[in-house]
Order: structure tokens, then sequence, then C-alpha cells
């Protein structure tokens, strides 16, 4: 498997891990936005969240939910977003599913 964040799963390229379970991973983004970037992935490989399909429902939510853990634990208090870029037009780099949380500052919106 060629995919970047597979290998990062399987230790083989290095990260900061930041939490981890039977289901997901999570670890800090090399390029961060926001004093707080964190990337939660499934350890299995979904390509998008357009490639889960209605049995990945479950794995969907735990992901959601380990990512407003892993806000708990950084205390981000004052709010965070949770971000999943997906395809070209979302502005997808990375073809493994990930979930971006981005906290420790006020976030603009709209996105670009
Ligand atoms: P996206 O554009 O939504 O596909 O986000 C991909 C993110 O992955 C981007 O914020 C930078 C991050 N990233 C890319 N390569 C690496 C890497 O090798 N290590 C880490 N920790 N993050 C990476």
């Amino acid at each position: 498997m060629s995919c970047l964040f597979c290998k990062i799963i399987e230790g083989k390229i290095p990260s900061t891990a930041v939490f981890q379970d039977e289901l997901g991973y999570a670890f800090a983004d090399v390029n961060p936005q926001a004093p707080v970037h964190v990337l939660i992935v499934p350890r299995e490989h979904i390509s998008s969240l357009n490639d889960a399909g209605t049995e990945k429902q479950a794995l969907l939510g735990h992901l959601l939910w380990a990512a407003a853990e892993i806000a708990r634990q950084k205390g981000l208090t004052n709010g965070y977003r949770i971000v999943v870029n997906t395809g070209d037009d979302g502005g997808q780099s990375v073809e493994h599913l990930h979930l971006h949380l981005l906290g420790g500052r006020s976030l603009a919106w709209p996105p670009g």
C-alpha cells in the first residue's frame, strides 16, 4: 500500500501521536494551520468520506467522537472546528479519509 497515511499508521513514517485506539489514529499535522491541528484517521484505508459506505457509519461516528475527545484533552474550551476535505473541489490532497481538528485561535468563516 503506497498510501502516505497508511505508512504513518504503520509507523513506517514518523508522526507525533495524539490519540489512538483499535479503530483510529490521530497525529499532529505536519503543516499546522492553527495552534492545535490534529489529523484523525481510520486505521483501515478508506480513500475519502465519499467512499465510506453504509457499513462505515459507526466508524465515522467513532472518528468524530475521537476528534471531540482530543479537543477536550487539548483544553479547547472556547471552541474548535472539524473539517473533512473531500475530493478535488474539497481540497483533499491525501487520499486516506481524515478529519482535521483545528483550534487554539479564532477561525474565520467562510473558508476560501
Ligand atoms: P487535506 O488537504 O485535507 O488532504 O489534508 C492533508 C493534510 O495532511 C495536510 O494538512 C498536511 C498533512 N500532511 C501531509 N503529509 C503529511 C505527513 O507526512 N505527516 C503529517 N503529520 N501530516 C502530513
